[in-house]
């Protein structure tokens, strides 16, 4: 039994999903730094840095950072399809997800919490360094749509791992609208994954319109 830390609408979406195409049991712990009577000190004991999703596995051992979360399950449940088993291509799937966590997931946290990366946070550095954050973001999102080809899902035939990441981080800092303009075919490529029935289950309760 895996127990995950998250809440509605954020990045343990993803991980949900994940869990239900490699069939893993799984509790939900609803905690995050923003909702105080979640179970936050809890959420602190596993991960000091209070981030979800974090991913406690049946041993104890604790695994945050979603990469590497879409990793080890995509490892430990080969025949989920969450890794391309193809050498070659579970590079550029592994190169996809570590590019995602590290550049888009990373500019959308500046983006949120621009009072943390500067001393004297004033209203109009916070809102510079939110502006700046969301640029980088979106040109971030350019340049993957340029790099990662989809045929037709980003992990290949079927849907994998960078395809659940990939359609989660994008949610965010107005990356989808800015695709909408940028990169359309890109932006369609993520709404075909929003609509695997198994993305689509789970998307619907934490993006519910
Ligand atoms: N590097 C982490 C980032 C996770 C992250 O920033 N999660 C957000 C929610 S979607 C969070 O917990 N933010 C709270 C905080 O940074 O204090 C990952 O890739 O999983």
């Amino acid at each position: 039994m895996y127990t995950l830390y998250g809440t509605t609408g954020s990045g343990s979406a993803a991980i949900e999903v994940a869990l239900q195409r490699c069939g893993a049991p799984f509790k939900v712990v609803r905690a995050s730094e923003w909702e105080p009577d979640s179970a936050l000190p809890e959420l602190a004991r596993v991960n000091p840095l209070k981030q979800i999703p974090t991913l406690v596995l049946g041993d104890g051992t604790v695994v945050s950072e979603s990469a590497a979360i879409l990793i080890h399950l995509g490892l430990t449940f080969p025949s989920s399809g969450l890794l391309p088993q193809d050498a070659s291509r579970r590079a550029v799937a592994m190169r996809g997800l570590v590019y995602v966590a590290a550049n888009c997931y990373a500019a959308v946290s500046v983006s949120d919490y621009p009072q943390r990366w500067c001393v004297d946070p004033k209203k109009p550095i916070t809102s510079s360094i939110r502006t700046a954050a969301r640029a980088n973001l979106h040109k971030a999102w350019d340049i993957f749509a340029d790099t990662f080809a989809a045929s037709p899902y980003l992990s290949g035939v079927e849907l994998g791992a960078l395809d659940i990441l990939a359609a989660t981080v994008s949610k965010w800092s107005g990356t989808r609208a800015h695709l909408a303009k940028s990169r359309p075919a890109f932006l369609a490529t993520l709404l075909m994954i929003e609509r695997h029935p198994d993305v689509a289950q789970v998307f619907a309760r934490h993006w519910a319109s």
